[in-house]
């Protein structure tokens, strides 16, 4: 057997050997700051910055943006024009079209262009065999809905110099163009809420051909130089045709060719989104100034090891979307580009306009976003509530998928087990120490010599028989595949990607070679449909032998990384399937990864259709609809945990809410507080996985000892008691992209102070409101009351006392873990404690009922196969509860017949799982006494034995009926009263 201490030799003298090939790699860890380019040193972000800078600092700026009014059409909720950019003293100007378009969601879009690279009539340098155009392909990977144009939007007015369309249901927005300069005010109820290039901040970099300065006439001897002095400020072309930076030189074949843009949020103090970044989930302002950041927030997907906290610096994966809040109004955008993209934010009073915003606050913040290359393309939504800003977005990049129900379960990782001997002792232990999991995983070690789709032959013999262990109490393995394919002899796969031609190429059409964990290899190209049909097959059960049904796969260093490459990556110049650089398409990379692995596992033997489970470390807008995402590789330190609640919070808002961070931290090793406050916060990230670094100790939770262990364990209990709850939270996000974690703005909108909270959250509809222990040695905490509904802890039932907008304090000493519910709601638990969900899958249902202060409740519960796509054909239970006047219902949650749904086999099968218990907390005194509730179902009527508990100093008075025997899927009404 390989022991770790020999895999953590041959990984660290691996690493030697890759410093000495890389400058922009080192195994220390602790991030190089200077590794990842700062904005001056990024050509295009120190251009918008200096562009920026003048603007705002000019006596009189005008934005050189016109819209050439005669070029104007508006047909069918569209409006098309030619934008006239001046370049230069004597008036010449370059075309740019635009496109607003206002589509059926309520929803804006704004897209511009650039005639000349439309058209293909520019040279590109360098001899590449690029595209010429701005690449104009990210709406295909991204948007999948939601396009339908709106016949009903008006223009309301237009002269010569303005028009306005009035849009969206009931004609309540309005976007009112203004020609000259070029701007767009974006209004809701005739209230100006957000305002494109305001600043006039525009900034679209035309073609131009380069003129290589005339060379220095020779000086001679006694002459006098002219004064440069007099001369105009140049523009700073030191970056348009080449840039480099940490040793690599960046070839740019078409010149600059940014897109930036202001984007202001009249009246808005805060905005969330653009994850992923390790920063506060109110964003912070970026030009300076006490408590801010000096650089802009960075999206440009990178492997940024052991990552540093409270940081604009990019992160693995991006998602543009960012939207604002204020009280009871949210707004929000969506830039849609995947080239590298920089946003800088800053927050003030409207100056300009201090009386136009009748709204209480006149702090507007103001953002500046600008992206390399491609379109400027972005979409507009007007709320009000965050619940409309996040469903509009839904509606065009999609929602979570419906995941395979084992996902939610507690995942046990770790770089590596290092043998199907040690994996099978691990699932062993874990049922030895009562501890429940899903899912063990395997990272790079389990190949023969990271050669993706084999095994190593000395440590893994026998695959299968690992498989069929895990099987037998219904758990899964998870296999890591990364994009990265060894360059070597004897292995097919290269051989393949290499005579098929499916691997991304240099900018003079070759193979693109780099470096990575087999060291020298190639990388597929997954924009390349014909890349992804040959992928498919690698993951055929008789192709990538030793998997099985309970095989799933983990992509990983999808950025992509390369160890040698720029900041950790590709070569912008590189080329991908249809010529486009990779500088276009970089920030898609990772999701058209994670894409082909989601549909090779759709296709992993004819007739099986199951639902697939890919994790992705880089992501992208639109990503959420192939799996999960985590937040890469962290530190066993308090403040990481910390940081993780902000940073799933934020992938929440943004659309992509199955995420989760390294239970544990990745790097180092957690001390026996850390790792048990790590797991009680872990039960709360919708995707729950414990991970370690090759090097650090073993960490699986039964060898913590007591009494972490039966702490760890009751958390993990936890977790898997509420998986019905979870379940129903993951239908809501696939029905309308609501997050599974919700923060105080988003579930209390109206309450400034919540606003930016972000230790704290609620789990989908249940009402439960957790507050995770972060810090160390911490015995309680303060948690914010968002109401004034009647909060109960979770364990004990006491009565939390603190008014609406006040912070209550909880004990809450290690073995506790800080859960409050609220009133109002119904949730469902399953209480038989199991080793795995699939275990549990026709166990009975318990529903509790959190009577809020009108004595009324409601809740729902969604149950399917949790695997096959039958959902699709009606094959789920969905019932909604409704607690009110003493009496208990269920109903189908859509209001669907019974007789209407034609029962597949999971269905019948489900006729055998009953609701059993019910727990009534904050019950009425009135119940004193009771003996006997009263249950209809199905025709049928029957007494249930009920047990009243009263209060109790702090504790609320609770009933609870052990022995209802209503078929969950059935209508039932029990009465209490
Ligand atoms: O595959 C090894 C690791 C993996 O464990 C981790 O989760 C990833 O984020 N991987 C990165 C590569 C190297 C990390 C130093």
């Amino acid at each position: 057997m390989l022991g770790s201490g020999s895999l953590s030799t041959k990984w660290t003298t691996y690493l030697g050997l890759l410093s000495v090939l890389s400058t922009a790699f080192s195994p220390v860890f602790a991030v190089k700051e200077h590794d990842w380019k700062k904005c001056d040193q990024s050509g295009f972000c120190r251009r918008n910055r200096a562009y920026a800078d003048h603007a705002l600092s000019a006596i009189s700026w005008e934005s050189p943006y016109k819209i050439a009014p005669e070029t104007g059409s508006f047909k069918d909720g569209q409006y098309q024009a030619i934008i006239l950019k001046t370049i230069n003293d004597h008036g010449e100007t370059v075309r740019l079209p635009l496109t607003v378009s206002f589509l059926e969601s309520g929803t804006a879009r704004v897209t511009i262009d650039e005639e000349k690279r439309q058209k293909g009539e520019i040279e590109l340098r360098h001899d590449s065999k690029a595209r010429k155009e701005r690449y104009n392909e990210a709406e295909q990977w991204v948007i999948v809905g939601g396009m339908t144009l709106d016949k009903g939007a008006k223009v309301d007015y237009e002269d010569k110099t303005q028009m306005t369309v009035k849009y969206g249901p009931s004609s309540k927005f309005e976007a009112t163009i203004k020609f000259a300069p070029f701007s767009i005010d974006f209004k809701r109820d005739g209230a100006s809420h957000i305002k494109f290039n305001d600043q006039g901040l525009l900034n679209i970099e035309h073609w131009r051909p380069k003129i290589d300065p005339p060379p220095e006439p020779e000086k001679k001897e006694g002459e006098q130089q002219p004064d440069k002095k007099e001369e105009a400020p140049r523009e700073d072309d030191s970056t348009w045709w080449e840039e480099s930076f940490g040793g690599n030189t960046d070839s740019k074949p078409r010149g600059p060719e940014s897109v930036g843009l202001d984007i202001s949020f009249v009246g808005y103090e805060h905005v969330f989104g653009i994850p992923s970044h390790a920063s506060p989930l109110s964003l912070k302002q970026t030009r300076g100034g006490e408590g801010n950041y000096n650089e802009p927030y960075r999206m440009y997907n990178a492997d940024v090891f052991e990552y540093i906290l409270d940081s604009p610096m990019t992160l693995y994966g991006s998602i543009p979307f960012m939207q604002a809040h204020r009280k009871d109004s949210s707004v929000g955008i969506f830039w849609l580009n995947a080239a590298e993209t920089w946003v800088d934010i800053t927050k003030g009073k409207d100056s300009k306009n201090p009386l136009a915003l009748g709204v209480k606050s006149k702090i507007t913040t103001r953002t500046h976003w600008f992206s390399e290359s491609g379109l400027l393309d972005v979409f507009v939504f007007l709320g009000p509530t965050p619940k409309d800003i996040i469903s509009k977005y839904a509606e065009l990049t999609g929602t979570t998928a419906m995941p395979q129900e084992f996902s939610l379960g507690y995942h046990q990782c770790r770089w590596n087990y290092v043998s199907d001997e040690d994996v099978k002792d691990v699932d062993r232990k874990m049922d030895k120490f009562n501890m429940p999991y899903d899912v063990i995983w395997l990272d790079i070690e389990y190949t023969d010599e990271k050669k993706y789709f084999t095994w190593d032959k000395h440590s893994f013999k026998d695959p299968i028989g690992m498989g069929k262990q895990l099987e037998a109490h219904g758990r899964k393995l998870v296999t890591i595949i990364d994009p990265h394919i060894k360059n070597t002899n004897n292995y097919p796969v290269v051989d393949e990607l290499k005579s098929k031609d499916l691997a991304v190429k240099t900018k003079d059409g070759s193979i693109f070679e780099g470096w990575c964990w087999p060291g020298s290899s190639h990388w597929i190209d997954a924009f390349n449909p014909a890349a992804r049909e040959w992928w498919k097959g690698l993951f055929k059960y008789d192709k990538f032998k030793g998997t099985m049904e309970n095989t799933f796969i983990w992509n990983d260093m999808n950025e992509p990384s390369v160890f040698n490459g720029p900041e950790v990556t590709m070569p912008k110049d590189n080329l991908h399937h249809g010529n486009w650089e990779h500088r276009d398409v970089h920030n898609l990379n990772g999701m058209t990864f994670q894409n082909a692995t989601y549909h090779a596992l759709l296709s992993r033997k004819p007739g099986e259709h199951r639902r697939p489970f890919v994790l992705t470390r880089a992501f992208f807008a639109g990503s959420q609809r192939l799996g999960a995402m985590w937040t890469g590789d962290n530190t066993a330190d308090w403040g990481y945990l910390k940081a993780s609640i902000p940073m799933v919070l934020s992938q929440g808002i943004a659309g992509f809410p199955f995420a989760g961070a390294d239970v544990g931290g990745f790097f180092g090793n957690p001390d026996k507080d850390l790792l048990t406050r790590w797991y009680q916060t872990g039960i709360f990230y919708p995707f729950f996985r414990a991970h370690a670094h090759i090097d650090a100790r073993r960490r699986e939770p039964y060898l913590t000892g007591e009494p972490y262990n039966t702490i760890i364990a009751a958390a993990l209990r936890l977790r898997y008691s509420l998986l019905p709850s979870w379940y129903t939270a993951f239908r809501h996000a696939h029905l309308d992209g609501t997050p599974i974690i919700k923060p105080m703005f988003y579930t209390h909108p109206s309450e400034e102070a919540g606003l930016p909270i972000d230790d704290q959250f609620f789990i989908g509809n249940t009402g439960l409101l957790a507050k995770p222990v972060t810090d160390k040695d911490r015995t309680s905490v303060d948690i914010w009351i968002p109401d004034s509904e009647v909060y109960y802890d979770y364990f004990t039932y006491d009565i939390i006392s603190a008014a609406k907008s006040k912070t209550a304090t909880l004990d809450a000493p290690l073995e506790k873990i800080p859960l409050l519910m609220r009133g109002g709601h119904v949730f469902a638990r399953r209480d038989i404690p199991r080793r795995s969900s699939a275990l549990m899958k026709w166990d009975p249902y318990t529903l509790v009922v959190v009577l809020g202060n009108d004595r009324k409740a409601e809740g729902d519960l969604y149950v399917d196969d949790g695997d096959s796509f039958d959902y699709e054909k009606g094959q789920y239970i969905h019932r909604r509860f409704i607690f009110d006047a003493n009496t208990l219902t269920s109903a189908d949650y859509e209001g669907r017949d019974d007789a209407s749904i034609k029962e597949g086999e999971w269905l019948k099968k489900m006729r055998t799982v009953n609701v059993e218990k019910i727990i009534v907390v904050g019950a009425p005194a009135a119940w004193k006494g009771k003996k006997t509730v009263t249950v209809e179902s199905e025709g049928k009527t029957w007494a249930a034995a009920i047990e009243y508990n009263p209060a109790e100093k702090s504790r609320a008075a609770f009933a609870v009926v052990k022995k209802v025997g209503v078929r969950v899927g059935a209508d039932f009404k029990i009465v209490f009263g």
